[in-house]
């Protein structure tokens, strides 16, 4: 959760077609993007680097940049979504993290594994299978990782969420938000996991980025909790990206 530099990328006017698990509207680009300049200017106002990349027209999911890489002190690897439409995204991203590590490896297949399943704690890297991310996926990544020395533990992301961290977020080296409904799986035995409130699960995909936790605005109940925890939140706008399923983690990448 302590991090020097993150990637975003601008929404382009495709995000009109991106993908939804429910058509609950249309997002509205001038919306989106007043949301995600309030977004990028938080991560910045960390002391963080942060890098914008062009908006991309031809991937409408392409804002969500979190899914196309995993990004770690040693090195970076590069994705491959389980959705056909935003496996192009990965090469889109690629460049940008060449001239950032040494070293960059990438899932080759046939597995699928994308960003948004994967929670990095300070103990463990925790990978919940989902519609999105497949076990020859989660296998393919083990490998690489453990060259880096981390171990990685393979969990489940509830049926009908789209990613595991829909459901949960970092907030320290010992602290999880989440769900119940996650919680309840028991996959985060021997952290402190602070859940969201009833009735405000989509609050848990927030981050924690240097001394803020950025949360969706709108949840107010589980906002009053964090900051009465001792996290200083940030409220930022998530109409529009929570039409395409879309939370804080998924606008960037954080390293
Ligand atoms: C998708 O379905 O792939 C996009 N509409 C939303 C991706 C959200 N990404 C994330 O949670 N990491």
């Amino acid at each position: 959760y302590e991090f020097t530099r993150a990637v975003t990328r601008r929404p382009s006017a495709g995000i009109v077609n991106g993908l939804r698990a429910e058509d609950i509207g249309t997002p509205d680009l001038a919306k989106m993007e007043e949301a995600h300049a309030h977004y990028v200017a938080t991560l910045k106002k960390t002391g963080a680097e942060v890098i914008e990349l062009p908006a991309l027209e031809e991937y409408p999911d392409a804002v969500f940049v979190e899914d196309t890489a995993l990004c770690l002190p040693q090195g970076a690897v590069m994705m491959r979504p389980g959705a056909p439409t935003r496996m192009g995204e990965v090469a889109e991203m690629e460049p940008t993290l060449r001239r950032l590590y040494d070293d960059v490896r990438r899932i080759e297949g046939p597995g699928h594994i994308e960003g948004g399943d994967i929670l990095v704690t300070v103990r463990e890297i925790l990978v919940g299978r989902s519609d999105r991310t497949d076990a020859a996926g989660v296998a393919e990544l083990a490998e690489i990782v453990s060259d880096w020395g981390h171990k990685l533990r393979e969990v489940f992301t509830p049926p009908g969420v789209l990613h595991f961290k829909t459901d949960c977020s970092l907030l320290d080296g010992e602290t999880i938000l989440a769900t119940k409904r996650l919680d309840a799986s028991g996959c985060f035995e021997g952290y402190r996991v602070l859940h969201t409130a009833e009735g405000e699960e989509a609050a848990a995909n927030s981050i924690r980025f240097n001394q803020f936790v950025l949360c969706p605005a709108g949840f107010p109940r589980t906002a009053e909790m964090l900051s009465n925890a001792g996290y200083e939140v940030v409220q930022i706008s998530n109409s529009e990206c929570a039409k395409l399923d879309g939370g804080m983690s998924c606008l960037s990448l954080r390293f």
